[in-house]
């Protein structure tokens, strides 16, 4: 059975869109495990049901063959390595592991936002991809097809864009993130076929969400991804058409010195905006303003699911067994982590306290 065929005994229903930044996160991880789904649009009517089974009309969500429903696909592809460990896309090594996942999460939250740019600000992106989410999402929606487009790109750029502190005066800093981003994946794809080595890892599918369903598929950074980073371009393919039964090989030891420009990234500018978001949570501001290495964002919507992530990875550190927790510091301290991973006190997000996720009710990324 091929991935995406509609058989009516397909076990997995994945409901989002082949235009969707995380559901295509999971679709390239599901494909490399081999774990044959469905995937189901999200019309509207979808939508409120996805809302009503999982508490967030976000996608992708999941619908199991017994009934259960799962949504957010970090903790998602947690529950599936516990299902189907072989082979594993977090490395054995707890080094490794640890900064996989702290790359993962790096690449899924703070690519997000030169994703959203990208798509929504360049005109024809925005008229492109606005009839392609018209024409997948919402077919019959009684409402002439112009109004619809028009509709959706207005929503997205209120929401994404300047509801997400993309101005003049950021523009060009998010743009950065996009070109250097490249520029470090393409110095990896130099040496080897994926980011940890013969196989594709956690890390992989982090980067995987933006560089596949945004940057290498919007007319505008695709054409930047050509041209300056053909590399890349290759390995998003390599990574669709990786299969567990026969994308074999053995990864690198350690941390690869070519990360180093990538950890610096979430130590100058991740870790540090998380933290600015925990802080305006614990103050209960709804908007926030934070200075990025120099660059004024204002008014950032407060995200109760990134104080989650900035919890998680914490508690990731502080589950690493002793000799590989000295090893994290080490690494950590080296490309200035771990100060803003320790410095807000007591980040409570208050989410998912009995560890119940990727079964837990949802929480959107945004709201909540
Ligand atoms: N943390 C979630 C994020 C999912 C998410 O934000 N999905 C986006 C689309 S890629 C969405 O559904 N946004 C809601 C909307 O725009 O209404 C995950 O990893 O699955």
């Amino acid at each position: 059975m091929t991935p995406t065929s509609s058989s009516p005994t397909t076990p997995l229903r994945v409901y989002g869109s082949s235009i969707s930044y995380f559901t295509g996160k999971l679709e390239g991880y599901l494909r490399y495990k081999e774990i044959p789904y469905q995937l189901v649009p999200m019309t509207p009517l979808v939508r409120a049901k996805v809302g009503r089974r999982t508490g967030t009309p976000q996608m992708p969500a999941v619908e199991l063959a017994d009934g259960r429903w799962m949504t957010d696909t970090t903790p998602m592809i947690d529950w599936f390595e516990s299902q189907h460990p072989e082979p594993a896309v977090l490395p054995r090594d707890p080094l490794q592991a640890f900064a996989s996942r702290l790359v993962e999460d790096y690449a899924d939250e703070w690519l997000w936002r030169p994703a959203l740019h990208y798509r929504w600000s360049y005109r024809a992106d925005a008229l492109l991809l606005s009839r392609r989410i018209v024409d997948e999402m919402m077919p019959r929606v009684p409402v002439p097809g112009a109004l619809k487009r028009f509709g959706i790109r207005q929503r997205q750029l209120r929401r994404y864009v300047r509801g997400d502190g993309v101005t003049a005066a950021t523009r060009e800093a998010i743009e950065g993130i996009y070109l250097r981003s490249l520029d470090q994946l393409e110095a990896i794809f130099a040496e080897r076929p994926f980011l940890l080595g013969a196989r594709p890892t956690l890390a992989d599918f982090g980067f995987f969400a933006s560089m596949f369903r945004h940057f290498g598929l919007d007319p505008t950074p695709a054409a930047i991804m050509l041209r300056r980073a053909p590399a890349v371009f290759a390995w998003l393919a390599r990574l669709w058409n990786a299969r567990g039964s026969r994308t074999h090989g053995e990864l690198v030891a350690g941390i690869p010195p070519d990360w180093r420009p990538i950890l610096c990234e979430i130590g100058g500018a991740y870790l540090p905006y998380l933290c600015a978001n925990a802080e305006a949570w614990k103050a209960r501001q709804r908007r926030f303003d934070a200075e990025i290495r120099g660059v004024p964002y204002r008014s950032l919507p407060t995200s109760r699911y990134r104080v989650w992530c900035l919890e998680k990875l914490r508690a990731h550190f502080e589950a690493l067994p002793g000799g590989a927790r000295e090893a994290a510091r080490c690494v950590l301290e080296a490309h200035g982590c771990w100060e803003p991973l320790w410095r807000v006190d007591a980040p409570a997000s208050g989410y998912d306290r009995s560890g119940e996720a990727p079964f837990a009710r949802g929480l959107p990324v945004f709201g909540g």
